[in-house]
């Protein structure tokens, strides 16, 4: 898909700020600092639409970005920052959850998770929180720069077998440092907003 216009249009805290229009919402969720920013800018190419931080834990909005009026990317904020208090991490929290049970136009949850580590407490929780959505959900193994080339493919595998035995979600390995892989998330992308 080529992008000519991406922009960033609204920061919001409360559901009345969302966009209200019908555009498909495609929302990136993952802990702090696991590349959700990364990956929007990777995808619009553009290097800094979407802001990233080597310091984690610095996006307490939900930003949406227009991309040429056909969809919005969706940067949440990052849940389990350790620096964060118990009582800030429990409103990061709540506005992940708001935004997941009121936002009426979510076509696709894009979950990132750390190809390098098995999930984390947090990141399964998580993981059964947007499953109980009913969304469709996309899972992406970001950082796959991380790992050697040829163990790239069984380490999704595993994490995959960790989260979803099942093995009904699609799983794929993604780098937004390379943008490497970029093709199949895609593929999904454009599936869901051209209902291919
Ligand atoms: N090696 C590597 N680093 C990445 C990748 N994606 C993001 N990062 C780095 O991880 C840090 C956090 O990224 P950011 O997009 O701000 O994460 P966010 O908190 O989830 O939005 C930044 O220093 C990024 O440069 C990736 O695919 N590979
Ligand atoms: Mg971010």
């Amino acid at each position: 898909m080529i992008i000519k216009n991406p922009q960033f249009e609204v920061s919001a805290v409360a559901p009345k700020q969302y966009p209200q229009n019908e555009l498909p919402q495609i929302v990136l969720v993952g802990k702090s600092n696991v590349g959700k920013s990364s990956f929007i800018n990777t995808m619009v190419n553009r290097k800094k639409l979407a802001r990233t931080s080597s310091e984690p834990g610095k996006t307490r909005q939900i930003n949406f970005y227009n991309i040429d009026n056909i969809f919005y990317f969706v940067d949440l904020p990052g849940y389990g920052y350790s620096k964060m208090s118990k009582q800030e991490q429990a409103r990061v929290g709540s506005f992940i959850e708001e935004y997941l049970s009121k936002s009426k136009n979510i076509a696709l949850i894009i979950f990132l998770i750390d190809i390098r580590h098995s999930p984390t407490e947090n990141d399964k929780l998580m993981y059964r929180y947007i499953i109980d959505t009913n969304r469709p959900c996309l899972v992406l193994a970001n950082k796959a720069d991380k790992i050697a080339i040829t163990k790239v493919d069984n380490t999704v595998h595993e994490l995959q077998n960790l989260l979803n035995p099942l093995k009904d979600i699609l799983f794929l390995p993604f780098s937004a440092e390379r943008k490497i892989y970029t093709e199949k998330a895609w593929e999904e992308i454009e599936k869901i907003v051209f209902e291919k």
